[in-house]
């Protein structure tokens, strides 16, 4: 059953109440995403994560659309018959029109009402489709390009999938429909010019075009406003692309991007400033005992330790207990997503801990999907001497134990020279025989196509971290998403996150940025910056961020060198907190989920709703005013930030023994002024007569 059917806000805690007469009671809302039910990216994660709360507050009157993949629908998909009557009218139009349009729940958290469209299906239209593009928005696109032709034929299909069910309902309907990036985008431009009742929303998770320019060698953010948009979409082969994207964004009712750093992106190369900024939330699920992400770290920790044990096996020399596993994971695009500085800053980092005669080790982790050729023989041998160590030790084990058993039971303390015979020191010198290794611990765990010019190795070699007994970070670059099927790693992704210390996401260009806010949620801190959308977001709500375990680099107002030093310096304070202070420290970065949980976040999609649907049927004009709660200082960090230093919760060994710091005391206090902050949050809907929609189409 819906939660709030008649779109009402007033549910939320601290929102002010709608006080127009606005019945929606057979209002219905379609997602419209290339990604539903079909993971390539981030947009997969906020639709999935978010669908709970959508089919909580919409019940029977959600629908996803997406496109009909077999191998996706197999797995995550029941078909079931068409639920809503006009819906089901709609799909049977189609379908005997010659369409294949699917209709089941998505087996996810929330169980929400899919509709899946088979494009490939309908490529016979394709040309007559295109031509229509051209005639109606003078937009070519060229034949070569798959990803913007399947754009055109699930942009045609879903605008006609939305004018059906609008004339299968007897009473004129309120249709939403949200459409999330360009491959999407184009769905939206063909209900404005058909002029279907439909309230339209575009979301845009990044532009085409920022990403192509960060990609490359371009100052981004110093000449956003100077870029000749179209000569370099032209240049990049992109233009019809950027063309689907900015007439969508252009001809919306409401226009939303994922943070401020895209809004102000977007404003310049898509030429439209959003209306409302909608935050990328998850799915954040609470254990009942407070502390059990801690144990759930130290399991994972331990699986790790496991995998270093076989990696470095016979260059073991270093203490596992001080060491210290970071990592980077997502989209392998190398400067984009901050992997050149991440390494630069390992280099630096190595020559601190080594002159400061540190006993901390760093294991930097790379999880960024390249083109491989399987795992290579090093790696995978490396964890088969582990496991040989392990069957010796296990086997002596129990020869000792027989032994020793056998002497107590005939009343006698055992002679211990004599408990290990010749056989068993055979079987531990050939164990440790198979140890000795001639080359150093492998960086790659695998074969990679593009050895040579692969951007993070020849980066290794430049500054020459190869995993030396000498060095005090060691680098393993896994070019491939994590399973827990795989021979070598055997973890999913969300347990190697808690099994690690600190996840570091030195982004240059990152709309939002999923990583860290997963982080976050499992109380993992990380470093992000204040060119990712989610750093961004994170330093406007949290009055001192590094006191949580959130720390921002500063990649906005700093050259690469100076961010370079500062994310050095992250680092090396890192390093040197004691483990209880990391403990501490976990404890406050993950007080922080509420504020990126769906439940918070969720309130900028309902807002973007109704400025749709208020720009739509009533013509009116709201002016929205969400503000957020900011979470105070932790209660125990010194207000000073000359006092907290970089805010670690605790500096030295000394004060780890100081039994004056109370971490409940602290945590009831955290929790009695964010609830205080969150009082004083407020969020204000305005409704105003009528105004001209200065983004009316056509554009
Ligand atoms: C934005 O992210 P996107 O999902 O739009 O990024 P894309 O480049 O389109 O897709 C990259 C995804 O592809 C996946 C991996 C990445 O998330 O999961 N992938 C893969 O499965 N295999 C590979 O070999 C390589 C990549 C934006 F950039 C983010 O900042 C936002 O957080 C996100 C959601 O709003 O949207
Ligand atoms: N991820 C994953 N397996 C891995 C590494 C990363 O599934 O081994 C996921 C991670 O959980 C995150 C996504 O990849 O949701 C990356 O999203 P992000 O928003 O950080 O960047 P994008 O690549 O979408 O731009
Ligand atoms: C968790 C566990 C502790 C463990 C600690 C290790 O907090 O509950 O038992 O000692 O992790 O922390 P570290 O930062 O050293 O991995």
């Amino acid at each position: 059953m819906p939660l709030a059917r008649s779109l009402s806000i007033t549910s939320l805690s601290g929102l002010e109440e709608w006080d127009e007469e606005f019945d929606l009671e057979d209002a219905v809302l379609f997602e419209i995403a290339w990604e539903v039910a079909n993971k390539v990216g981030g947009i997969y994660t906020v639709i999935q994560t978010k669908a709970r709360l959508t089919a909580e507050e919409w019940g029977e009157n959600y629908f996803l659309v997406g496109p009909y993949v077999e191998s996706n629908v197999r797995t995550q998909v029941e078909l079931i018959e068409p639920t809503n009557p006009a819906l089901k009218r709609a799909i049977d139009k189609m379908n005997s029109s010659g369409c294949k349009v699917y209709f089941g729940r998505w087996l996810i958290e929330g169980s929400p009402y899919v509709v899946l469209i088979d494009v490939a299906f309908t490529a016979w239209n394709l040309d007559k489709w295109k031509k229509e593009l051209w005639d109606n928005f003078s937009i070519g696109v060229p034949w070569f390009d798959r990803e913007a032709n399947d754009a055109v034929l699930f942009g045609f299909l879903t605008a006609w999938l939305l004018g059906e069910v609008g004339s299968q309902c007897e009473e004129p309907p309120h249709i939403l429909a949200h459409f999330h990036e360009w491959l999407a985008g184009l769905g939206l431009a063909l209900c404005r010019q058909r002029q279907l009742p439909v309230a339209t929303i575009f979301t845009t998770h990044a532009t085409l075009l920022g990403r192509y320019l960060c990609a490359g060698s371009v100052d981004f953010y110093n000449n956003l406003a100077d870029f000749n948009v179209d000569k370099e979409a032209g240049d990049r082969q992109i233009y019809h692309r950027y063309c689907l994207e900015r007439t969508a964004a252009r001809c919306a009712h409401v226009f939303t991007t994922v943070s401020q750093i895209t809004a102000v992106e977007a404003e310049h190369l898509l030429k439209r400033k959003p209306d409302i900024i909608t935050p990328n939330g998850l799915n954040v699920k609470k254990f009942s005992a407070m502390h059990e992400f801690q144990n759930l770290h130290a399991q994972s920790k331990n699986r790790i330790q496991e995998f270093i044990r076989g990696h470095f096996y016979g260059h073991l020399d270093f203490n596992l207990d001080k060491c210290l596993f970071l990592f980077i994971a997502g989209r392998y695009e190398f400067s984009n997503k901050g992997a050149d500085i991440f390494l630069e800053a390992l280099a630096r980092l190595n020559y601190l801990l080594r002159v400061n005669h540190s006993d901390v080790t760093v294991v930097a982790f790379f999880i960024m999907p390249a083109r491989t050729n399987n795992f290579n023989v090093e790696t995978l041998k490396g964890q088969a001497v582990r496991k040989q160590l392990w069957d010796t030790a296990q086997t002596v084990k129990e020869r000792f134990g027989k032994k020793l058993y056998e002497s107590l039971l005939v009343g006698q303390l055992p002679d211990v020279s004599k408990m290990l015979d010749k056989d068993d020191f055979t079987m531990m010198k050939r164990a440790i025989f198979a140890t000795q290794r001639q080359c150093q611990p492998p960086i790659c765990t695998h074969n990679m196509l593009e050895d040579s010019n692969d951007p993070i190795l020849t980066c290794i070699r430049r500054i020459g971290l190869f995993n030396s007994s000498a060095d005090r970070v060691k680098v393993i670059f896994h070019p491939e998403f994590l399973s827990s099927t795989s021979p070598l790693l055997p973890m999913d992704y969300e347990e190697f996150v808690r099994g690690c210390h600190l996840g570091v996401f030195p982004s240059y260009y990152e709309p939002w940025g999923y990583t860290p806010a997963e982080c976050t949620v499992m109380g993992i801190p990380s470093i992000s910056t204040n060119l990712s959308g989610f750093g961004c977001f994170m330093e406007e709500h949290i009055a001192d961020p590094s006191a949580y375990g959130i720390y921002i680099l500063d990649r906005r107002y700093r050259g690469v060198d100076e961010s370079c030093n500062q994310l050095t310096s992250y680092l090396f304070q890192f390093c040197q907190q004691s483990r209880r202070a990391r403990i501490i420290q976990r404890n406050r970065t993950e007080r922080l989920s509420d504020l990126l949980d769906w439940r918070y976040l969720g309130r900028y999609y309902i807002s973007a709703r109704h400025m749709a649907l208020g720009r739509l049927v009533k013509h009116l004009f709201f002016t929205h005013s969400a503000q957020g709660f900011r979470y105070p200082r932790p209660a125990s960090v010194p207000p000073s930030p000359s006092l907290s230093r970089h805010s670690s919760p605790r500096q030295s060994e000394a004060e780890e023994d100081d039994d004056r710091y109370d971490e409940d005391a602290e945590a009831e206090k955290d929790r009695l002024n964010i609830r205080q902050a969150k009082a004083l949050a407020h969020y204000v809907i305005v409704t105003q007569p009528t105004q001209p929609n200065s983004n009316n189409f056509p554009v």
